[in-house]
């Protein structure tokens, strides 16, 4: 079979038709027509935006195809090594725009559909989120891909394609109400539907022994109770500016139809049937949990369902070119398992080279350690993975026994290595004692894993010194790295800001949007950094796109900002490390001051010119359905924007919005538009952050602690445009052990919060009790009442620098203040392109290389 394939060359059919498709406006346009007549069976004289989005996307589908199918070919015959990411996890948001910005084929697409009567930015507009991850974790695997693609790897993404993604947020009474997210309410035609890419997988059951008849050895079988079939569905990932198409497969859970007879015999055709209709709630809904483990049986079952289906596939296409020749696996596959979800893979890889192939266990098994490598996301101990051994020994039971056999022979590794230490083999043990016993999958990952990753590079430190400080002992330090997370620019820079991209682009002198793919060449921007006219430009940039996120707040919320105050966004995952309580306390604190300045007599004029600038504080994220401190906080929130955008006193001095479901499309409009975010986690816990880049690229200066990526940020862009504070993460463990032992001290500024909460100011105090309590009587674990102080004096500093700019380009103060640190961070951002990251986990992991186009 491959003996006729052709080599390719630029001219071959598929090629043209591609080409003309995204480049040809009267080709587009034919499409188009053709797809709203045949593919949705309607006519132009019945065509909406909806109907114009689903025909443009399928004519851009159609063209993807072709690349697709290339590469595919080309990858094949390349027979190279081939990285495969597993990720519960692709937040990918939305497919059109950015296929078209990849293909080079936006402009084209936007006068064919103005001939056709359409406007491109309505049109794009029609398309729902493919929301199919929590935050920070997903989105990091949709930025992957993108980069896999555009860098000219052959990588896949393995996922599963729920039915529900994340949530839908409704704001209602200043509440957190969740709705289901349907996303497939219309057909996706981004999604290949390979119906007969089945693959069985099995759950339940018992283990017993048999001999094999060829090799007269023992031999464990798996029986399994419950099948289930994995349908693939393709989604086609395209590349910037080049060919390069990878794949996205997502799994479908399905119904086997294999009938249960006994059942049905039985007299039990309803059961027997019911069963079966189970099956797909394995792929309903996406876990809403982000950096909280929760132990249910169906999230274990997703985990296993989608490893066993991924590794069947990647072992199938393995084996149609190097039959069983095992030594051979690792120089052709690298699997990268993001966080602990897919950790299941290297006792299921084991599985099958052991029970199904045959292999020796130790064969097996250094097959299996050079295959997999995984990247820890989080040093949070209630994020970590600890499944009850019950329940792995009853859904898996094969898989239970071989992880006692992993961890046997790990631990009789580290006896032998630390003879003296008894203490450490309890503590590096995967199977954890206590009243129930259970497996550590972080553990596990490790020791099935040849490369074990942080995603920052204090994160990277932090989970050598801490919680798997021993697997740096028994492991040396060589298995441990680090690899700084990453965006992808052409989303978050060219989709996003199209405005800035393009004076970039002119300003660089790289009509092409080379830049896009070579980030470094930011750096040049800094020759104009004294060019008004230059800085005068950026500055209206932002201005624009301020007033944009102005018409989103206003159509969402109902508020209206007024876009020449300073925009203090924070908009990611509500949680308690992540420390919005900080904020809107600070927020409170602000509004307290000037009621009482007013009430002393000063003018709002003079409180502008000698005490505030005038600012909106904008919020949003989604908190855990079971969060209930972080529901708290979002009530808090939107009942301080109640009364301070309702005070008849305040005006435009102080704004406080919370923006409902945010998503991937909405941050494309907040991102851009922002003065100001924050990224102000207790030091310590927020491994990595990439919202932190995705604003700095665009020009917003950052509010942060000393974490995460802010560390590197801060490296790159330098101290002078970043807004620093807090306790450092060396401290915090003392300062916490503090707050236990002597109590702890809530400053002045704090306590008149507090006592302007309880006094009912923002609704019944009862409400927040829990909030407050946390913080004053149960340690304050984030160290809010630490930190406070020290967010206030970050603040007065920052908005000195800020000034009271009131949008007017020929505020002269203003530019060379304020927006030279834009200027000057965008300059130094090149580093955190997810190219860059791709390009070390392929060098210093993986071990492939991109294949020529
Ligand atoms: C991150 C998660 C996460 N870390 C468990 N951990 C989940 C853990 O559904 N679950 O069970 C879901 C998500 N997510 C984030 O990863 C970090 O908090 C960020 O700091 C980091 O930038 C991001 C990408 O590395
Ligand atoms: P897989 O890697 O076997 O799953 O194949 C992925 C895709 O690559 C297929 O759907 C084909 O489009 C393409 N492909 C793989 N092998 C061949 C081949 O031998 N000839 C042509 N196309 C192939």
């Amino acid at each position: 079979k491959y003996s006729q394939l052709k080599p390719l060359n630029g001219n071959h059919h598929g090629q043209d038709l591609e080409s003309k498709l995204v480049h040809d406006r009267g080709a587009f346009e034919e499409s188009f027509v053709r797809h709203v007549e045949t593919t949705l069976a309607r006519n132009m004289y019945n065509c909406d935006n909806l109907a114009a989005y689903q025909a443009a996307s399928s004519t851009v589908r159609d063209a993807l195809l072709v690349d697709w199918a290339n590469t595919q070919q080309k990858q094949t015959v390349h027979n190279g090594k081939r990285v495969y990411y597993l990720s519960l996890e692709f937040l990918m948001g939305r497919a059109m725009d950015n296929a078209l910005i990849n293909l080079k084929g936006r402009d084209n697409a936007a006068a064919a559909l103005s001939d056709l009567g359409f406007n491109l930015e309505d049109v794009l507009d029609q398309e729902p989120d493919a929301a199919l991850g929590n935050g920070g974790l997903g989105r990091l695997a949709a930025c992957f891909v993108d980069s896999l693609s555009s860098k000219n790897y052959s990588g896949w993404g393995y996922g599963l394609n729920y039915q529900y993604g994340i949530f839908k947020q409704k704001i209602i009474d200043g509440y957190q109400v969740e709705t289901p997210d349907y996303w497939l309410k219309y057909s996706n035609p981004w999604e290949i539907d390979r119906k007969e890419i089945q693959i069985p997988v099995d759950f339940y059951g018992h283990v017993y022994e048999d001999y094999d008849p060829n090799s007269g050895k023992p031999k464990k079988i798996w029986s399994g109770g419950e099948r289930v079939l994995a349908v693939a569905a393709d989604f086609p990932i395209p590349g910037y500016n080049t060919d390069n198409t990878n794949n996205l497969r997502l799994w479908n859970a399905k119904p086997t139809h294999e009938f249960d007879f006994t059942k049905f015999n039985a007299g039990d055709y309803q059961q027997s049937v019911g069963a079966q209709q189970r099956a797909e709630s394995i792929t309903a809904v996406l876990y809403p949990n982000d950096n909280f483990y929760s132990g249910k049986e169906l999230r274990l079952k997703q985990q296993y369902f989608w490893v066993a289906a991924s590794l069947h596939d990647i072992v199938r296409r393995f084996k149609k070119t190097n039959k069983s020749q095992w030594e051979k696996f690792p120089e052709q596959v690298a699997i990268q398992l993001n966080d602990t979800h897919p950790t299941l893979a290297i006792v299921e890889l084991q599985r099958v080279l052991v029970d199904l192939e045959g292999l020796e266990w130790d064969h097996a098994w250094s097959i299996v350690t050079r295959v997999f490598a995984y990247t820890n996301h989080t040093v949070m101990t209630e994020a970590l993975e600890k499944w009850p051994v019950d329940l792995v020994g009853r859904l898996l039971p094969r898989h239970l026994e071989i992880i006692y056999d992993i961890n046997f022979f790990f631990l009789k590794d580290v006896e032998h290595k630390f003879p003296d230490d008894r203490d450490i083999l309890g503590r590096v043990s995967i199977i954890e004692e206590g009243n129930e016993k259970s497996v550590r999958m972080a553990y596990l990952a490790i020791i099935g894993s040849h490369k074990v990753n942080g995603v920052a590079e204090l994160h990277s430190e932090l989970i050598q010194t801490t919680i798997f400080k021993d697997f740096v002992r028994v492991f040396g330090k060589d298995r441990f790295t680090n690899v700084t997370n990453g965006i992808t620019p052409r989303r978050w820079l060219r989709q996003a800001n199209p405005q800035l991209a393009k004076l970039i682009s002119e300003k660089l002198n790289d009509p092409n949007y080379e830049y896009l793919t070579n980030l470094g060449n930011l750096k040049k921007l800094e020759k104009f950094i004294d060019d008004d006219e230059f800085l005068t430009k950026w500055d209206a940039i932002k201005f624009h796109n301020k007033r944009r996120l102005t018409a989103l707040v206003k159509e969402e919320t109902g508020i209206e900002l007024d876009p020449t105050v300073l925009f203090d966004v924070q908009v990611k995952r509500i949680h308690e490390y992540k420390r919005q309580q900080l904020n809107i306390f600070a927020v409170i604190y602000r509004y307290l001051r000037i009621k009482e300045l007013l009430a002393s007599g000063v003018s709002i004029d003079e409180i502008k010119l000698k005490h505030y600038i005038s600012k909106a504080s904008i919020f949003g994220g989604k908190a855990a359905p079971g969060y209930y401190m972080a529901k708290t906080i979002i009530h808090l929130i939107n009942k301080v924007g109640d009364v301070v955008n309702n005070d008849p006193e305040i005006g435009n001095l102080l704004k406080v919005v919370f923006i409902p479901d945010y998503n991937v499309s909405k941050a494309e409009i907040i991102t851009p538009a922002s003065d100001l975010s924050n990224h102000i986690s207790t030091a310590g816990t927020e491994a990595s952050g990439t919202s932190n880049m995705k604003f700095a690229l665009n020009g917003g200066l950052i509010i942060g602690t000393v974490d995460g990526a802010n560390v590197e940020i801060t490296r790159e862009i330098g101290e002078d445009n970043i807004f620093l504070f807090g306790n450092l993460s060396e401290s915090v463990e003392e300062i916490r052990h503090k707050h236990i032992y002597e109590g702890v001290q809530i400053p002045e500024t704090l306590q008149k919060v507090f006592d302007s909460i309880e006094s009912g100011a923002f609704g019944n105090p009862e409400e927040y009790k829990v909030l407050l309590d946390g913080i004053r009587y149960h340690g304050d674990h984030y160290l809010v009442s630490d930190d406070f102080d020290l967010f206030l004096d970050a603040h007065i500093k920052l908005e000195k620098v800020f000034g009271h700019h009131g949008g007017d380009a020929s505020d002269k103060d203003h530019l060379h203040r304020w927006v030279k640190k834009s200027v000057l961070s965008v300059a130094n951002m090149g580093f955190f392109s997810s190219d860059r990251c791709i390009d070390e986990y392929a060098e210093n992991i993986w071990n492939i290389e991109p294949l020529n186009q």
